[in-house]
């Protein structure tokens, strides 16, 4: 064999979905891999992960064969054994937990660990819908801003006009490190148009280093700096009358909602000074467009869809929904898809119960549910290190009543735990349809190499357990190809021309067509939303206060972030070279003030710790967070010890819509170890 060049997509869970070129050599090793810089928004990079990529799918840690558990839960002793056995023995304890507990006792676990359709919303769904198993309330990324849109009728505008943005406004998201195809459409907005970049974030991040206004409001107090905004621009006359008085509804409903949130109050609430959120106003409804791309970071707080509905009514204030590059953005390529003909939500009974999955410890502790789970399937996550309230998804893993499955790429700290654990390929190894939750665009993922080892593709390891299980529909015996048709048969992407043969011929392709401009051109916005009120938020808009804020008294007086890392992508990478050298221990970040208040200086040995448990750190006495807030890193697994991970600090409260999480919502104390 010689040389061949092979399109693969990645298919991690970020925006960006980038498009990428992988050399293969004579004997089938992947030797390169780089950008396809054909594609639209990946062009001529990859991100600091994926650069390395192959340094992950040759790692030497990575899984090989399935394993059965020969010591204890967690302690990570395993014994290799054979595909059949190990699928023997799942099918037998799951016909076991039905005869006797019913198929809800079995619960599936899976997040975005691959995005590829088939990875992540395929077959493996359709076997636990057939099977009645519980159901998963995928919500642990950010619900709000998808529901948001869905109640409301408004669609987010398309990401790639914003380098005609003359004012581009971040709101709790660092492109630099999580979207780096997006922070080159900024980098270009700033370049060509002069754009003026605010940073909305309680911390420094590389994002907001380049920012030209930085707001630092409190975690979970955007609500307030939104409807100041709003207010500020009534008051000083700069909204647009005409876009109002032709395109919206009840503006006197969002008159009176702003009316009491001057900047002075506001800044009592967020800590952004009075100024800042005038000259932030007008500047923002000046701008000829203004843009603002809201992040996940802001959607982790008992408030935040209620702070998102605030956001939603700006660009409708100032008239910004004119512009394609206005509004507020964010595409969602894969409701261009028919997942549902091969996740086959029909096929589970009517009422299958459905739990969160941001509360899997407590479900794990909890007895009195009805069936009590009994066995536990994760694929496509790591729970013991990303799920709220660690410690008690930790006590649930380990109880020796559950039977756990673990399908993954390595033995990760919910791997440690699995009765039975399974390899599983990577985006190299398997093929796959991509879309994305950032742009616009669909993608092929073409198998570059054999699968490593015996690892199986997790479509394929829902063919073989609906095999064993006795399942005859017809989605479980169709191969990869056949299901990615089916995905695209019947889709709006399909009506708009899209098909597999194109995907696969051209590697990928634009799908929906710019949004930015329906509430101008087709719809009305409406400031009083009567379908708001039917899940519980204000029809207009309103401030809900972070659920855990401080006294100044209490035990625990610090806020807390949990923040995602520039070489890592949640979990992910964690215990790989390109992430240590980076980053060989975590770092808790303290403010000078509360670092002088503790006695603690830089490079102390701290622990950071509440009542729901502790995190082992090395104290970083820095300016990038603010007084009264401290910064823990999000995604190192080490539940092998005593103390644990940044979720050990966080709650499973669930905030005000759509069941998202509340992950910046906590309070933590900080003293020297
Ligand atoms: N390198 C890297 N890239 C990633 C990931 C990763 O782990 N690493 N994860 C991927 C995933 S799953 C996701 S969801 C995206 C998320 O990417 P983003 O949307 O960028 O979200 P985060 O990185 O979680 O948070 C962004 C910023 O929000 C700030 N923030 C926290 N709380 C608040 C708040 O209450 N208000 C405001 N205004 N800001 C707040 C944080 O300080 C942080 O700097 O990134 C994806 N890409
Ligand atoms: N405190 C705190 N907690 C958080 C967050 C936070 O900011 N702070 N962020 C939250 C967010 S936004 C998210 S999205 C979640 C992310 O949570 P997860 O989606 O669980 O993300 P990862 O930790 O990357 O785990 C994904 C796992 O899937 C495996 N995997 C990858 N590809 C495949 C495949 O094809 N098949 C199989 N079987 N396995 C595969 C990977 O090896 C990895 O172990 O975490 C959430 N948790
Ligand atoms: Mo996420």
């Amino acid at each position: 064999m010689t040389k061949r060049e092979v399109r693969v997509t990645c298919t991690h869970d970020c925006p960006d979905a980038c498009s990428s070129i992988v050399t293969v050599d004579g004997t089938g090793r992947a030797v390169d891999i780089r950008a396809d810089s054909s594609h639209p928004i990946t062009g001529r990079f990859l991100c600091a992960k994926v650069d390395r990529y192959l340094e992950r799918v040759y790692s030497p840690d990575r899984l090989m064969s399935p394993m059965r558990r020969t010591g204890s839960k967690g302690t990570g002793e395993f014994e290799p054994i054979g595909w059949d056995e190990a699928l023997d023995e799942i099918v037998s304890r799951w016909n076991d937990i039905t005869d006797r507990h019913g198929p809800e006792a079995i619960l599936p676990y899976s997040y975005l660990g691959s995005m590829g359709m088939l990875d992540a919303f395929g077959t493996m769904d359709a076997l636990f819908n057939r099977l009645g198993a519980t159901r998963l309330d995928r919500s642990i990324c950010g619900p709000q801003g998808f529901a948001l849109s869905f109640l409301t009728g408004v669609a987010w505008s398309d990401p790639e006009n914003l380098p005609d943005a003359a004012t581009i406004v971040v709101w709790g998201m660092d492109p630099v490190s999580t979207s780096i195809h997006t922070w080159e459409l900024i980098r270009r907005a700033r370049k060509s148009n002069g754009a003026k970049l605010v940073v909305i974030d309680p911390y420094r991040s590389r994002t907001a280093a380049h920012a030209d206004l930085h707001l630092r409001p409190h975690p979970g107090t955007d609500g307030a700096l939104a409807l100041a905004a709003g207010h500020v621009i009534l008051r000083d006359g700069l909204a647009d009358d005409d876009f109002i008085g032709a395109r919206t509804t009840d503006i006197d409903a969002y008159r009176t909602a702003v009316e009491a949130w001057t900047p002075d109050r506001a800044a009592a609430e967020t800590g952004i000074p009075a100024a800042d959120i005038v000259t932030f106003a007008r500047l923002y409804a000046t701008a000829r467009p203004a843009a603002i791309r809201y992040g996940v970071g802001m959607q982790r707080s008992a408030g935040s869809g209620s702070a998102l509905r605030a956001i939603q009514c700006l660009p409708a204030l100032t008239g910004q929904w004119r512009w394609p590059a206005g509004g507020i953005s964010n595409a969602v390529s894969i409701g261009e898809l028919n997942l549902g003909a091969i996740s086959r939500p029909d096929l589970a009974p009517p009422d299958t119960r459905q739990v969160s999955m941001i509360q899997l410890g407590r479900m794990l502790g909890d007895n009195a549910m009805d069936p009590p789970i009994r066995s536990l399937y994760v694929w496509n996550s790591n729970p013991a290190v990303i799920a709220a309230d660690q410690q008690r998804v930790l006590e649930g893993l380990r109880r020796v009543d559950l039977f756990t499955v673990v399908h993954d790429q390595f033995m990760t700290d919910t791997a440690r735990h699995g009765d039975i654990v399974l390899p599983a390929t990577t985006m190299l190894e398997h093929a796959d349809v991509v879309g994305s939750w950032g742009f616009s665009y669909l993608s092929w993922n073409e198998a570059a190499i054999d699968p490593m080892g015996e690892s199986k593709s997790n479509a394929e390891v829902a063919r073989l357990l609906a095999g064993r299980l006795g399942f005859d529909d017809e989605v479980f015996r169709l191969d990869d190809h056949e299901l990615m048709e089916m995905v695209l048969a019947d889709s709006p992407a399909a009506e708009a021309g899209v098909t597999a043969e194109a995907l696969r011929r051209d590697g990928f392709a634009r799908v929906g067509s710019p949004i930015g401009t329906a509430v101008a051109a087709e719809t009305t916005f409406a400031f009083s939303c009567q379908t708001l009120a039917s899940v519980g938020l204000d029809p207009v808009a309103e401030y809900r206060p972070p659920a855990h804020v401080p006294s100044g008294s209490g035990p625990h007086p610090l806020r807390l972030l949990t923040l995602k890392r520039h070489h890592s992508i949640n979990s992910s990478y964690t215990a790989l070279p390109v992430f240590l050298r980076a980053e060989p221990e975590p770092r808790c970040e303290i403010h000078p003030d509360d670092a002088t208040a503790r006695s603690i200086t830089d490079g102390d040995r701290v622990r950071v710790y509440n009542e729901s448990g502790e995190m082992a750190c090395t104290a970083s006495v820095t300016e990038r967070v603010m007084p009264g807030t401290v910064a823990v890193p999000f995604g190192r697994g080490r539940s092998d010890a005593a103390l644990a991970g940044a979720n050990s600090l966080t709650s499973d409260a669930l905030g005000d819509l759509a069941g998202g999480p509340t992950f910046c919502d906590n309070l933590v104390e900080v003293e020297g170890a």
